[in-house]
């Protein structure tokens, strides 16, 4: 699109889903104001695509509801009413605040009083993935909590069990595969996860082209099934189950080929005993999924020539979804798939380090510590997020006296939502990093405002780690943000120096020093010392100066001599990104197992195979309830922008035909939804696109304002798509038990008709 002559444009990429696509922002140049959002037609990954959503960016920063000044809650108002009400505040005032009361509480109380909190869009922040550590170490405390036990966190655990760390993803080789197995995912609507891939549909769209298969397994038939060549509607929580048995079919039928990885893998044979008692015959009756149908898909699976199998939010956030994690990528192991091309593979940032080894330490970072009041395990330094709100609101030692949330909404993403929401207001001091005065941030005693996306630079590191092909790509800021706001990387940086009576610039020097070390301990640049590798870094500082040592550093990168190889500058320069081309074996170098081989049954996995065979015994629970997610939301904070809000409501009950009848509700009338916690009543919509016995609602709604407490301060979200919170329906007792992520998927339900409102 043609450059007006009052215009200026700016090339970037939109961080707010993981598919991270390439867009063009227009601004005026005279007001800077931004006037239009594309696609980037020369983006190197995208293409010029973009979703509905992207124009969210520019709506963020302009939402008169969004944060610009830090506040502080007075109790009681402060013009002598009953609901407390937020002032505003200096930044001195609010940092002194903060760092004085989180210095007292963890004096009084010690540090693992305080619990943090990060959410979601910290993984799409470069700033966040280099301030939150140190911050979080300088709290001290080992309350650590993250959306990542809502989410990921099995995939976590069984990717370090197999590869020997816990972000060691086999990402799917869409653009090369023949064979598509998706199980638990959307990507039509999710645009792709765990998988950075812009264009789902055109990519899907290419591999039927090219004379490929796509196979969806979800209890709904999703948007993606419907442009599948075949969609099996799967029980809630069978997964492991069913995959299981597709390899009692690989073993039974003599398909399984490890090929390459045959030299460098470990528990081939207990694989093969394990899926022994798992028959298609046996599981069907619980899956749904016809025996002969498992045969036949278990068949043409391993005669692809490529396939690859792949599983998301449906695999991870359910009863036995460490197990499903884990299974997901002994199919692609023992049908040849696991790391060769148009199977799954491991990205190669620019970012990481050259040396593959580094790093690698073969232990597996779990249960190194439990929580209070259940004895959760530990998993990479985080307890589950499921035992929050007991550790609050649970008398004596150790209880938890103070949260920082770091964008983060838990009272809309976690489970048991009620129960939070009320230990928040138990806590003696709560802080907020956010951009909202949300249902979670009303808590707070202060809330610390940052930056929105186009206010800042950044740089894709996590989801690059996770891309279908390797690519890096620098996202220069486009706006200035308001002045009462700040970059999270300077708020992180202070807090951790003001907390140990140190400054923030203390903080940044000590992380700069120990990454340098690092980086030329591991082999970078063995011609230069630290001070010189220091010089050549320039002016730069905060978080640009660390990924300029990362990138030159790197396995691409230029080693601090001035010939070729990627710096900082050169992806600035690269205003669409640098494809660094598809994906290349990389085992069996990059693993980091304390064997040094793949590990296909890792003890913790084959001893959780005793409860998957227990659930065997059991019938499923007459009526569940999943969820899903539409293109034009985000989790629980997009909801206040008006172009993505308008519309029809978005928070329905889906159910099928036949329970509508028998549970005696209407299409378009509300239902009641009850759980062992908690209940809503939200409208239906009458679909087959359900399975019998399965119903759906998304989650991130409940926007409805507060009836105590203080306000939220969202009123397009509860104008237009207030909804339902579907987290006050879901179990905190209900967990993966291995990986203690909370179980968000199949949670029992009863349904009935609901007086209508009006
Ligand atoms: N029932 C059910 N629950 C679920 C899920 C599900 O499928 N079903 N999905 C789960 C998943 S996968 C996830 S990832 C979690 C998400 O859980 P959370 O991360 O807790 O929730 P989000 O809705 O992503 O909220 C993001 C918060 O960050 C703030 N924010 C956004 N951008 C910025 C920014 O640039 N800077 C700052 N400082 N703040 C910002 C927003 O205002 C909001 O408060 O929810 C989980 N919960
Ligand atoms: N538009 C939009 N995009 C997003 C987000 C968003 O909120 N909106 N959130 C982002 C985030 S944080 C994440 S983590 C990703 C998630 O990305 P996806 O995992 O692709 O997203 P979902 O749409 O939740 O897909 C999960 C599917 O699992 C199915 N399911 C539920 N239970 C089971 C089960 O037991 N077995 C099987 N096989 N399937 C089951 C559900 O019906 C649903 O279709 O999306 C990201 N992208
Ligand atoms: S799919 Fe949409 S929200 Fe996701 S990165 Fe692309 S434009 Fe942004
Ligand atoms: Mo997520």
């Amino acid at each position: 699109m043609a450059r007006a002559d009052n215009e200026n444009v700016v090339y970037r990429s939109c961080n707010l889903c993981e598919a991270h696509c390439g867009v063009a922002i227009h601004t005026d140049s005279e007001t800077g104001e931004v006037t239009g959002i594309r696609g980037d037609e020369n983006d190197a990954m995208s293409r010029g695509y973009v979703c509905p959503k992207a124009v969210g960016l520019g709506a963020l920063a302009t939402d008169p509801d969004r944060i610009r000044t830090p506040l502080r809650r007075v109790r009681g108002g402060s013009g002598g009413g009953t609901r407390d009400e937020f002032v505003e505040i200096s930044w001195d005032e609010a940092l002194t605040l903060v760092t004085s009361k989180l210095a007292e509480i963890r004096e009084t109380h010690g540090a693992n009083s305080i619990a943090t909190y990060l959410g979601n869009p910290n993984a799409h922040d470069f700033a966040s993935n280099l301030s939150v550590a140190p911050l979080l170490r300088s709290l001290g405390t080992k309350w650590r909590f993250s959306a990542s036990s809502v989410d990921q966190l099995p995939k976590m655990v069984s990717s370090c069990l197999m590869f020997g760390k816990p972000n060691a993803f086999a990402i799917p080789d869409i653009d090369r595969t023949d064979f598509f197995l998706a199980l638990g995912a959307n990507p039509l609507a999710s645009n792709g996860s765990l998988m950075t891939a812009p264009d789902m549909r055109g990519r899907l769209r290419k591999l039927r082209e090219r004379g490929g298969t796509l196979v969806v397994v979800d209890p709904r038939r999703t948007e993606t099934a419907d442009v599948a060549d075949r969609h099996f509607p799967i029980r809630p929580g069978t997964d492991a189950l069913f995959l299981f048995a597709l390899l009692h079919v690989l073993f039974d039928e003599d398909l399984v080929r490890l090929e390459r990885l045959a030299e460098f893998t470990n528990g081939l044979d207990a694989v093969r005993d394990l899926a022994r008692e798992f028959s298609p015959e046996t599981v069907a009756g619980h899956t749904g999924i016809a025996a002969d149908e498992t045969r036949t898909l278990a068949r043409a699976f391993a005669e692809a020539s490529r396939a690859v199998c792949y599983g998301r939010i449906g695999t991870c956030t359910q009863e036995f979804g460490t197990l499903a994690s884990w299974l997901v990528d002994v199919v692609n192991a023992v049908t040849g798939n696991l790391d060769e091309e148009g199977g799954a593979m491991f990205p190669w940032p620019a970012h990481a380090p050259a040396d593959p080894a580094a790093g690698r330490s073969g232990h597996v970072p779990y249960a190194r510590w439990r929580s209070r009041v259940r004895g959760l395990p530990e998993f990479a330094g985080e307890l589950p997020v499921a035992t929050l709100a007991e550790e609050i609101d649970t008398p004596g030692e150790g209880r938890v006296r103070a949260l920082l949330t770091i964008a983060g909404n838990p009272v809309c993403s976690t489970p048991n939502a009620a129960r939070l929401d009320r230990a928040l207001g138990e806590l003696d001091f709560m802080v907020s990093i956010d951009i909202y005065l949300n249902e979670t941030t009303r808590h707070a005693d202060v809330i610390l405002p940052t930056t929105t996306p186009l206010e800042r630079t950044n740089y894709d590191m996590v989801f690059h780690g996770m891309s279908v092909r390797n690519h890096a790509k620098w996202s220069p800021a486009v706006l200035e943000p308001p002045a009462g706001v700040k970059d999270l990387f300077d708020v992180a940086m202070e807090i951790a120096g003001r907390v140990n009576g140190a400054g923030g610039s203390a903080v940044e020097e000590t992380l700069l020093g120990s990454m340098l070390k690092a980086t030329l301990r591991g082999g970078a640049a063995p011609d230069i010392n630290e001070t010189e590798a220091r010089d050549r870094l320039g002016k730069r500082r905060g978080a640009e100066r660390i990924l300029d040592l990362m990138i030159r550093s790197g396995r691409y990168g230029d080693q601090f001599s001035d010939g070729d190889g990627l710096s900082l500058d050169a992806l600035i320069e690269a205003k669409h990104g640098i494809d660094l081309g598809p994906l290349e074996p990389r085992l069996p170098e990059m693993l980091s197992t304390e064997s040094g081989r793949v590990e296909l049954a890792p003890e913790l996995l084959v001893e959780d195979t005793e409860r998957l065979r227990q659930g065997l015994a059991a019938g499923p629970p007459d009526l569940v309830l999943v969820g899903r997610r539409h293109v034009r939301s985000n989790n629980s904070w997009m909801h206040n922008v008006h172009a993505l809000a308008k519309g029809p409501a978005r928070c329905t009950l889906l159910v099928h035909p036949d329970d509508a009848a028998q549970y005696g509700v209407r299409d378009g009338a509300p239902a009641r939804v009850r759980s062992r916690v908690g209940e809503v009543v939200v409208p239906v919509e009458v679909t087959d696109a359900m399975m019998p016995g399965v119903v759906s609602l998304p989650h991130g709604f409940g926007h409805t304002p507060p009836a105590e407490g203080a306000a939220t301060r969202l009123a397009t979200a509860a104008a237009l798509q207030p909804g339902v919170n579907s987290n006050v329906l879901t179990d905190e007792t209900g967990l993966d038990a291995l990986s203690c992520n909370a179980v968000l998927n199949g949670i029992p339900v009863e349904i009935e008709a609901a007086p209508d409102a009006a």
